[in-house]
């Protein structure tokens, strides 16, 4: 290939959030990220995901730290790289549907913390549901000096998800005022020849730059990343080695090594990547030997490819069944599930739609009749409060679980009222920080158990030395 055709395949390295969320639940603190920033800020990454998704959880509710404080200590050591972030569309990163000025508030906060590039899906898909995060994105961008917000779509498998509805939706998201588009693979289900056509296809479609998020679950991922790179992908998103592979995303050395000398070369310096994994692989040894990371989720796991499940689904649906004594039901639950994917109009099976499928599916079984008993989530996706879906819903099934109720088609949002003020008024004696709001908007009980953990913590420390500007007290 000529020199005009080189084309440097982009990284986005995930070992600082997906990684440690898909093989140890989140648990990696901050104080374990800090001392190897320097190397990792070297590399030439496209992009570090750091935050969003579940860190913020977990650093509440189990780390006990403020996750605000860990992005402006990773912004401040990482001086050249973007720093990336995973958003939930409307339920930002926790679990119901915020009204706009919550959305707005939090990607303002975001950016002004350290974050580059915002990755923001929905579980169906649904464009509206995106929206206001992404007109949140570019309207700081100036402001901020900073911000990309990139859409990603969920994808999964079901007849009406053609080449035609991916390159549609492509152009859709390029109207709406994104900056790139992610394909996000959160189960594993895409195999190398597809990635190769989906590709080749939405690029026909849109102009904009194309990111390729997978996990190894079933084994096909580092394959279909070499099929995405050939046909054009821009950017691809990778672990390093070891926190990579099982459930987590393909090794960045291994992705690296496949492409030197060729046009796609990243140009990365394998002995600088080398210095950095021997940093996280006593880590690793140490998570497996206090059993964080299972030996378990690391193997291949081709049902996912036969069933169409995200990994952490089945695991879940497992649990639910044997605390019902019904471990027996496995079988018959696998195959209700893509019944009632298909009732709920086929949604792509990502948080939160996995659970809310999944869980219907073990009652229906458990009942010994379909829809006898349907959980709130259900009743609440068949009123149209998730969004809309790529096939109509089992009017049946409406009739029979919301009988009477009226559906909504208008986007969820748009039926909210303003909320910022009525949650700074409920938590305002705890705050220490504007952040400190939305950290309590997302999760009220584990964030307030957090500010009450650090308050008896400064308590006992020397208010001097606290670092106000920051946020950050020395406990
Ligand atoms: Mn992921």
């Amino acid at each position: 290939m000529s020199e005009q055709a080189k084309k440097p395949i982009k990284i986005t390295e995930t070992v600082l959030r997906d990684a440690h969320q898909s093989l140890i639940a989140t648990r990696m603190p901050t104080e374990f990220m800090l001392p190897i920033v320097e190397k990792m800020d070297q590399v030439g990454y496209h992009s570090v995901e750091c935050w969003g998704g579940a860190t913020f959880d977990a650093s509440l509710r189990f780390l006990k730290e403020d996750p605000w404080d860990r992005l402006r200590k990773l912004r401040d050591g990482f001086k050249h790289t973007k720093l990336q972030m995973l958003f939930r569309g409307q339920n930002i990163l926790g679990y119901r549907p915020y009204a706009d000025d919550v959305v707005e508030n939090f990607v303002q906060k975001s950016i002004a913390n350290g974050i580059d590039i915002i990755r923001i899906f929905d579980c169906f898909n649904d464009l509206r549901n995106l929206q206001a995060a992404v007109n949140a994105t570019n309207k700081f961008k100036v402001q901020e000096g900073r911000g990309h917000a990139q859409v990603a779509l969920s994808y999964t498998l079901g007849d009406a998800y053609t080449l035609e509805y991916w390159m549609d939706t492509a152009k859709k998201i390029e109207e709406m005022g994104a900056d790139s588009i992610c394909i996000k693979d959160m189960a594993g289900l895409l195999v190398p020849y597809k990635a190769s056509e989906m590709i080749a296809a939405m690029k026909s479609a849109t102009k904009l730059p194309i990111q390729l998020h997978t996990h190894y679950t079933s084994g096909v991922a580092s394959m279909t990343y070499l099929k995405a790179v050939e046909a054009g992908v821009d950017v691809i998103d990778t672990a390093m080695s070891p926190f990579a592979l099982g459930t987590s995303q393909p090794a960045t050395e291994v992705m690296v090594e496949t492409f030197k000398g060729t046009p796609y070369d990243t140009g990365f310096d394998q002995n600088l990547l080398a210095e950095i994994a021997d940093y996280f692989r006593p880590y690793r040894d140490e998570c497996l030997k206090n059993g964080l990371l299972n030996p378990k989720v690391m193997g291949v796991d081709i049902k996912t490819l036969l069933y169409q499940v995200p990994g952490g689904m089945l695991s879940n649906m497992v649990s639910q069944l044997k605390e019902q004594n019904a471990e027996d039901k496995y079988y018959e639950v696998l195959q209700e599930i893509p019944r009632v994917r298909k009732d709920l109009g086929e949604p792509p099976l990502v948080t939160p739609s996995s659970q809310i499928v999944g869980t219907q599916a073990v009652f229906n079984v458990l009942m010994g009749e379909r829809y006898k008993m349907a959980t709130k989530e259900t009743k609440a996706v068949l009123r149209g409060e998730y969004g809309q879906t790529i096939n109509p819903m089992n009017q049946e099934v409406i009739n029979k679980v919301i009988p009477g109720e009226e559906r909504i088609t208008c986007r969820y949002a748009d039926l909210l009222e303003n909320e910022m003020d009525k949650l700074e008024s409920e938590m305002k004696e705890w705050k220490q920080q504007d952040e400190d709001v939305l950290s309590y908007a997302l999760f009220p009980q584990v964030a307030m158990d957090f500010f009450k953990y650090r308050q008896a913590q400064q308590e006992k420390v020397d208010m001097t030395q606290a670092d106000t500007k920051n946020g950050a007290y020395p406990v």
